[in-house]
Formats: C-alpha cells, sequence, structure tokens
C-alpha cells in the first residue's frame, strides 16, 4: 500500500502518512486471526508466571540483534572481535549482552574470591585490594563510551564492510560504578618522582599499558558495574580500568596490577601494536584520544529503508576530548549539511544519540554525518584524514562514512570523491 506524500506537507501530516503505512505494510506479514476484530492467541489464555525468567532475556522475537563476528578478520577466535549491532539500537546506552568484546586471549573467568588488584612500584605503602576492599570505598556512577582504536580500521583504504555494525561496531557506551583511581593511589601513597602507572590484566594475555599519572588522577576509574549489575566476563569481570575518551585499548579489563613508576614501560601494545603508521614510514606512538566521530546507524546496509515517506535517519556521535555539541547530517554527500537533532542525555566522552527526519520519495542518498565537540573540532572526511595520516594506518579512522541509499531503499557502504 503506498500513501501519496505531499513534499510541502507539515511535519504532523509526514507522520500521519507514516503511521497509516505502517498499518498497511505491516499487514503482509502479520496473521489475521491475531488482528482487529479479533482476539490475538496471546490474550486468550494465561502467559508464563514470574520466577519462571529469574534473569530476563529479550523477546524471542529479537533473536537477531546480536552481536557479529568478521570470521576472516582474525586468526583464532580468542584473539579477536565481536562488533555491537548498532543498527538495531536506539538511544545513547549499550545493552551489556550486546557491547562489542575485543579480546587477545580469550574471555578470563576470574572467580570473584580470588580476586586481587595489586599496587605496587613507587608508592609509600603496597597494597593488594579484594573485591569486597574495593566496593567499601566511595564510588562513582559515569557514563562513557568506549572504543577500540582499531574501529573503522579497515576502512581506510576504501569502503570495506557493508554494515555500521562492522565498520563502526567497536564502540559501546554504558553506565560505570566504580572507584576514582585517584583514590587508590593516594591510599597507596605516590612517591615524588611517579609519572606513569602499568595497567596489567589478569588474562592469557596479560595485556599492559602505559598510563601517564596525569590521566589516572584525572578521570580513570577501577569500574566493577556496567548498567548497575557486575560487570560481565565479556567485559573484565570483576574489574576493569575506565580510562574516558582514550583507546579501548586502554581499558585494561580482569585488572590484576597497576605498577607505578617514572617513564613509560614500551609494552607490545604500545609499541608493535596500537601506534599510527604514517605514509613516510615514521609511526605515531601514545595517541591516546579518541577524536571526535559519529555515524549513522539506521538507515544503514543492514537496516535498509523499507517504505516510502517519513524517514527518520538515526544515529551516534561521540568524542574522547569533551562532549558533542552538534552534529550534521548531509544528504548529498556532503554539499549541504543541516544541524541533526540531538536528543536525550549529552555526557562528557559518552555517546550522543541523534535524528534527522525527512520526507523520502525514493531519490538516491548520499547519507553522511559529522561530529563537532566541545573543543571546536569538526569530523573530518576520510581524504581529508589521508591526506595527513596516509592510508598504513590501522588505527584512529575516524572519517566521515557515507551510506548510499538507492531507490529501492537497499544501503551501501560507499565512498565520495
Ligand atoms: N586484559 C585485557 N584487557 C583488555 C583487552 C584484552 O585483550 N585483555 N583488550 C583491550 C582492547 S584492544 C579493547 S578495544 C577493549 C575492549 O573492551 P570490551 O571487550 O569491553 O569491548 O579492552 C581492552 N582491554
Ligand atoms: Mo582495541
Amino acid at each position: 500500500m503506498t500513501v501519496p506524500v505531499d513534499r510541502g506537507a507539515s511535519r504532523r501530516r509526514f507522520l500521519a502518512a507514516g503511521l497509516a503505512m505502517a498499518a498497511g505494510g505491516g499487514a503482509a506479514l502479520a496473521d489475521p486471526k491475531n488482528l482487529p476484530p479479533n482476539v490475538p492467541e496471546w490474550t486468550r489464555s494465561l502467559g508464563e508466571g514470574v520466577g519462571a525468567r529469574p534473569y530476563g532475556r529479550p523477546s524471542k522475537y529479537e533473536q537477531e540483534v546480536v552481536r557479529r563476528t568478521v570470521p576472516w578478520l582474525t586468526a583464532t577466535p580468542e584473539s579477536s572481535v565481536s562488533f555491537t549491532p548498532l543498527h538495531q539500537l536506539d538511544g545513547i546506552i549499550t545493552p551489556n549482552g550486546l557491547c562489542f568484546e575485543r579480546h587477545h586471549a580469550g574471555i578470563a573467568e576470574v572467580d570473584p574470591a580470588d580476586y586481587r588488584l595489586m599496587i605496587h612500584g613507587m608508592v609509600e605503602r603496597p597494597l593488594i585490594f579484594t573485591l569486597e576492599d574495593l566496593k567499601r570505598l566511595p564510588r562513582v556512577n559515569r557514563i562513557y563510551f568506549l572504543e577500540c582504536a582499531a574501529n573503522s580500521g579497515m576502512e581506510w583504504r576504501g569502503a570495506q564492510l557493508n554494515g555500521c555494525q562492522y565498520t563502526h561496531g567497536m564502540v559501546h557506551c554504558v553506565q560505570y560504578t566504580g572507584v576514582p583511581l585517584k583514590l587508590l593511589l593516594a591510599q597507596a601513597g605516590l612517591k615524588p618522582k611517579a609519572g606513569w602507572i602499568l595497567a596489567e590484566g589478569g588474562d592469557a594475555a596479560a595485556m599492559t599499558r602505559s598510563l601517564p599519572l596525569a590521566k589516572a588522577l584525572d578521570d580513570c576509574l577501577v569500574a566493577y558495574r556496567m548498567n548497575g549489575e557486575m560487570l560481565r566476563p565479556e567485559q573484565g569481570y570483576p574489574a576493569r580500568l575506565v580510562v574516558p575518551g582514550w583507546e579501548g585499548n586502554m581499558w585494561v579489563k580482569w585488572l590484576r596490577r597497576l605498577k607505578v613508576g617514572d617513564e613509560p614501560w614500551f609494552t607490545r601494545e604500545e609499541t608493535s601494536k596500537y601506534t599510527d603508521l604514517l605514509a613516510d614510514g615514521k609511526a605515531r606512538q601514545f595517541t591516546w584520544v579518541m577524536d571526535a566521530k559519529s555515524v549513522i546507524t539506521a538507515p544503514s546496509p543492514q537496516a535498509p529503508v523499507r517504505q516510502k515517506g517519513f524517514l527518520v535517519i538515526s544515529g551516534l556521535a561521540w568524542s574522547g576530548r569533551g562532549s558533542v555539541r552538534r552534529v550534521d547530517v548531509s544528504l548529498d554527500g556532503g554539499r549541504n549539511w543541516r544541524p541533526a537533532r540531538i536528543d536525550g542525555p549529552v555526557f562528557d566522552k559518552a555517546c550522543v544519540r541523534f535524528y534527522y527526519e525527512l520526507d523520502w520519495n525514493g531519490e538516491p542518498l548520499l547519507l553522511q554525518s559529522r561530529a563537532m565537540d566541545s573543543t571546536g573540532y569538526v569530523q573530518p572526511s576520510k581524504d581529508d584524514l589521508r591526506k595527513i595520516r596516509g592510508v598504513n594506518s590501522i588505527y584512529h579512522n575516524n572519517g566521515i562514512q557515507t551510506w548510499a541509499v538507492r531507490p529501492d531503499g537497499e544501503v551501501e557502504n560507499v565512498e565520495v570523491g
């Protein structure tokens, strides 16, 4: 059923038309015996009682909303990544079970009774905390995004992966509960020469990163809860480092040790990995901050447009340097930009949700979004980024993404010259 839409109509009329189409369009898939004026199946019998689901699960009709992997990307599942289904989510919070995972040696299953966090090195009092010790300390709640530095890393040499889950799905945004790192360091007492901290994970990769003391004392947390419940094993249960705005690799999971020193350790993860190879063969090192970035999550290749008429374009934006101040959307590959509508809370170093509504009559679109943050920084085009960074890099690709919307509503990952 097609409802002709007057292109000059008011937004209220677009909405009315959209609703009429939704009712008509949905009818093809529906079972008539559940539709008005009939009494549907679920009204004819008692439902499952309370207690049947001690830990709730999504509806059985939502089974397609899952993390996905790209099998050819990595040699083993233990050192690999799964991607957040960004195209199927809304708002700013990522549900715990859908947060992308990046492990270098699989998921460590840490018994909380045996969990210990050691603080040593250039401190007055080396300390060992149990999980209960951490939980007894004053705690804070903060919403932050975590983005792997390799997010969009496959796209440096051109459009590759057909879906924002794969091009941008190495990001999640949750509310952490934890202890400010500065409080733990104060308990141990920093020696005058202290300038760096080595964070080590308790997994088989024993992931280690050097963290400058200034950042540790600023806003880092040792978190043990996400979105209210204890961290998931995938996210570092029972405790992980939270390094707001900085590359995901530094957010050491299954955190077992913090060593205070006076210089960085130059570990594998900050020399051979997580450095950015430039065109001249030199590499940038210690590029910790994740710059402003955005992506349209729907429509996108995995979320094509199903109906003409009123269309909500939806996306996510974030910046590791502050808060997102504005997001612009382009329908024509970056020639014209219009401000998007940000809806929901805007926090520092957290995702924001933006919308742009339009009436779509089947004309081809080249959808783009660009984020601006509180420092005045504007998300660059991929070509502008390549002028400075070359194409040897894997990490820190925050270039503007383009989705081509075809007249039939299918969407494709493309680049505009
Ligand atoms: N101990 C440990 N911490 C780790 C990793 C790891 O493999 N082991 N991977 C890092 C990387 S590269 C990223 S991007 C983030 C991913 O966090 P997530 O799995 O919660 O999404 O964790 C970081 N912390
Ligand atoms: Mo990462």
